[in-house]
């Protein structure tokens, strides 16, 4: 196993606990990271974690042939809501492999221009509320804005079910059950709790139970929706409905996993896509350079219409903000990695079947390969030849090999869309004061963040 650098302050049985705070895990990491180098251990209350965010090891540990999706902690914590759900479920366990193929092919290039029309739809509700906020000159939240857009989104497309989420003030209920269901979960990874203490936790356990309910009612209407429905559908509920029914499906799926499979979409199918939006849209309106370039480019490729399917990977420029805003803050920030058998990976550090690092995305991505600045914001990153100038599996925000994202290409199609509307359509002043300050919550999203949109004159 061997040894690593740690944090200076190692305590008995708290282990590095000095300057931890339970609200900042990632970000805190990612100053440690500059500091202990590109492979280092925390211990946190017995427990162990290995991080890598050197472009070197993380280089080893994407190799699928010598390492695989591990789920540390936080993550398999999420098991009792997304169980094997495609999203947390053990590679080996049989249902991953067939949502995996079924669901595929619903995800691919091609497959995006089934999506477009409800995107262009739901990027149409942003801009009518944002019109309000404009004739009011009322500012409004960036990241709240952007989880109703995003779960609009993927509730339509994937399941042809609304959350009316632009008729709410605050965004749909499901998503304060979610976010207190995934805290909840991965705050208790790091902790056990002796049995004399568990009456302090009773109230936080009620109310985890209360989520969770939640959580399963609004699955159980979107199931209930469908049934009673008598139009046709082609989403991904329908594929999942059709296969089950379809007894020479090899890859047929129970009813208990369908409903993992919806949660985990609705979950992970928006709540990411929110979080890149919205750090986009804060370099957007703090870079007067960068946002008009973008705009340049939509006018010159949109003009004043609405986009057509084709027209939005024409957006290259607005493509690289993505990119360089996925890069300072990838919104999913780490992701384990077991070893398949014993190996050593860095100099000299060994690791035995079944042992894991996380990767430490936000570090990796702040590397020296990424140049001498690599804190700055610099959308040019992204041009042709400097992408081809780094190694490889340096730039990691979906993850990586057959566990990557299924969702990118939605994910991408869906954030240059709507930044490409909101650059047609607005002019956006952002609070000169404010500081950027980033909640974790299994993802990563501005806190506090508003601008003031204006209808562009
Ligand atoms: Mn997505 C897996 C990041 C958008 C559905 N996603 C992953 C992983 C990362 C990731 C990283 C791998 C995690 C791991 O190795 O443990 N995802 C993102 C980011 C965005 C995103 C940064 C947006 C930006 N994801 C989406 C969207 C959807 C989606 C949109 C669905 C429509 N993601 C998934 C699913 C998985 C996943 C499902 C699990 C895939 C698998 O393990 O087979």
């Amino acid at each position: 196993n061997g040894s690593l650098p740690h944090p200076p302050y190692r305590v008995p049985v708290l282990g590095d606990i000095v300057g931890v705070d339970p609200r900042t895990p990632i970000q805190d990491s990612t100053v440690l990271a500059g500091r202990l180098g590109p492979m280092f251990e925390r211990e946190i209350l017995g427990r162990r974690f290995v991080f890598a965010s050197g472009a070197d090891v993380v280089g080893e540990l994407c190799d699928e042939k010598r390492f695989e999706k591990f789920l540390p902690p936080g993550v398999e914590n999420l098991r009792d809501i997304g169980a094997d759900g495609l999203f947390t479920a053990y590679s080996h366990e049989p249902n991953w492999q067939r949502a995996h193929d079924l669901l595929r092919p619903a995800f691919t290039a091609g497959a995006m221009r089934g999506y477009h029309e409800i995107m262009v739809d739901v990027a149409d509700d942003l801009i009518e509320h944002w019109e309000g906020r404009s004739r009011n000159r009322a500012g409004t939240d960036v990241s709240s804005d952007m989880t109703k857009l995003t779960l609009e989104t993927i509730g339509r497309t994937g399941f042809s079910y609304s959350f009316g989420s632009f008729a709410r003030a605050e965004p749909h209920p499901f998503v304060a059950a979610m976010v207190g269901a995934l805290t909840y979960n991965q705050r208790r990874s790091l902790l056990s709790i002796p049995a004399f203490a568990k009456p302090l936790f009773a109230r936080s356990d009620r109310r985890y139970a209360d989520n969770k309910q939640y959580l399963a009612d609004v699955l159980a209407d979107v199931v209930r929706t469908r049934r009673r429905s008598t139009e046709e559908f082609s989403d991904l509920l329908q594929i999942m409905m059709d296969a089950a029914k379809d007894a020479d499906n090899p890859n047929a799926l129970s009813e208990a996993n369908i409903g993992y499979q919806i949660l985990t979409f609705l979950i992970a199918g928006h709540e990411t896509t929110s979080g890149a939006l919205s750090f986009a849209l804060y370099y957007l309106a703090n870079n007067p350079e960068v946002f008009e370039r973008a705009r340049a480019e939509v006018d010159e490729v949109w003009g004043t219409g609405k986009p057509q399917f084709g027209q939005v990977p024409k957006l290259r420029y607005v493509r690289r903000v993505l990119d360089e805003s996925l890069r300072l803050w990838p919104t999913v920030p780490a992701f384990g990695r077991g070893a398949r058998a014993d190996t050593v990976i860095g100099d000299d550090y060994r690791m035995a079947a079944g042992d894991w690092a996380v990767v430490l995305v936000t570090a990796l991505h702040r590397d020296p390969v990424w140049g001498e600045r690599p804190n700055d914001f610099d959308p040019d990153n992204f041009l042709p030849d400097r992408i081809k100038a780094r190694p490889a599996h340096v730039y990691k925000p979906f993850g990586t090999g057959e566990r990557a994202c299924i969702g990118r290409q939605f994910a991408i199609h869906e954030a240059v869309l709507v930044l490409g509307t909101i650059l047609q359509r607005f002019d956006l002043q952002a609070d000169p004061s404010y500081r950027l300050k980033v909640q974790e919550r299994l993802t990563m999203m501005p806190d506090g963040f508003r601008v003031q949109p204006t209808i562009r004159a």
